[in-house]
């Protein structure tokens, strides 16, 4: 059994333009833990190999702190790590993965066209190749197919499956499912996306943390157990720090400061949730809410988009279908026993935005 350790797009020295000089500075340094945590990932899940796929450094001219903290981090991977350089972090001749800095464990590819490394102690052979520059318009993939050498051919690449043409190594589906490949790890794509059951199985495993409102929820990498028959299990891991959630809360009926706790929940202090507020309330002390955020999470955004309550009663007097049907509810309800009374109150408020064409509330 071979454990292979799948992680691309880490984007290091991202600027965070968004955020605070400070808050950008905590976060770059944030996303320089998230490659030691992935380091203590493949440690403790006793990864024989990891492919990264690419845009680990998110410029040419990373940080000082950067170019120290990287080639340490990926120095402490129990097993190989091999890296197909992506379109932020392209090989060339000045470009950091050219610089001596890298341990012994690490291999890059370095050409556009696709290279081999074996790997005899493992039985492995892995391809893969290299942005050389922003762009590639082709396909890495095309009229790749791995030799049937006894190894398990595995794969590393930067690129777009299905985009349809691009400039960021569009790679046709058909590509991948000649390319005899055990396993393609990809990169480029921020969301994990794992297709265990195509012709040659891929995945992204997606981005290592979320930069922003487009990258929510969990990240972090993929692990893969295989065999001489190829994949028995491929699985996203996440890696602990900074996530982005975006949520909407319906406040009909609700306390507002409660239902924002609850909301909370599973959000954690590194995190920034987004909350829109919907429904029915009266008005609302947003700055005082937001506060509730205070050592729950990194940040809570509220959007207010509710609507003040309105009176169910304020129609009763017109002389029209919706006037007969609130003074035959109000009649039944001045009537009816206490256990009858939830199911009326139900009837009221359903009939009533039938009769008025609105949305049903909850
Ligand atoms: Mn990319």
């Amino acid at each position: 059994m071979l454990t292979v350790l799948h992680a691309a797009d880490f984007h290091l020295d991202a600027p965070f333009r968004a955020l605070s000089p400070q808050e950008a500075q905590r976060r770059r340094a944030g996303l320089r833990q998230g490659v030691e945590r992935l380091a203590e990932l493949a440690r403790a899940a006793g990864a024989d190999l990891a492919l990264l796929a690419g845009d680990l450094l998110d410029s040419q001219q990373p940080y000082p702190e950067t170019l120290e903290a990287l080639p340490r981090a990926l120095g402490r991977f129990p097993c190989p790590v091999v890296i197909a350089p992506g379109n932020h972090d392209y090989y060339a001749p000045a470009s950091p993965y050219a610089r001596p800095i890298w341990p012994e464990n690490v291999h890059i590819f370095t050409t556009q066209t696709v290279a081999s490394l074996p790997f005899s102690a493992l039985g492995v052979t892995v391809y893969g190749c290299a942005f050389t520059s922003p762009a590639r318009e082709d396909d890495p993939l095309a009229g790749f197919t791995a030799p049937r050498d006894g190894t398990l051919a595995l794969g590393v690449f930067h690129g777009e499956v299905d985009s349809r043409g691009g400039q960021y190594a569009p790679i046709a589906p058909e590509s991948l499912a000649h390319s005899g490949l055990a396993y393609a790890a990809l990169g480029h794509v921020h969301a994990p996306r794992l297709c265990p059951d195509a012709p040659a199985p891929w995945a992204y495993s997606g981005c290592l943390q979320g930069r922003g409102f487009d990258e929510l929820g969990e990240k972090g990498c993929c692990l893969v157990t295989l065999d001489e028959g190829g994949v028995r299990d491929l699985a996203f891991r996440p890696i602990p720090g900074p996530r982005y959630y975006e949520r909407s809360l319906d406040l009909t009926g609700l306390d507002p400061a409660e239902a924002v706790r609850a909301a909370l929940d599973g959000v954690g202090v590194e995190d920034t949730l987004r909350l829109t507020l919907t429904g029915e309330a009266e008005a609302l002390d947003l700055p005082a809410l937001e506060r509730l955020g205070a050592g729950v999470c990194a940040t809570l955004e509220l959007r207010d988009e509710t609507r003040p309550p309105r009176d169910p009663w304020a129609r009763l007097e017109e002389d029209t279908l919706t006037g007969h049907f609130l003074r035959e509810m109000a009649r039944r309800l001045e009537t009816a026993a206490p256990a009858e009374r939830p199911r009326l109150e139900r009837a009221l408020t359903y009939g009533l935005a039938a009769l008025e064409g609105r949305e049903a509330p909850r």
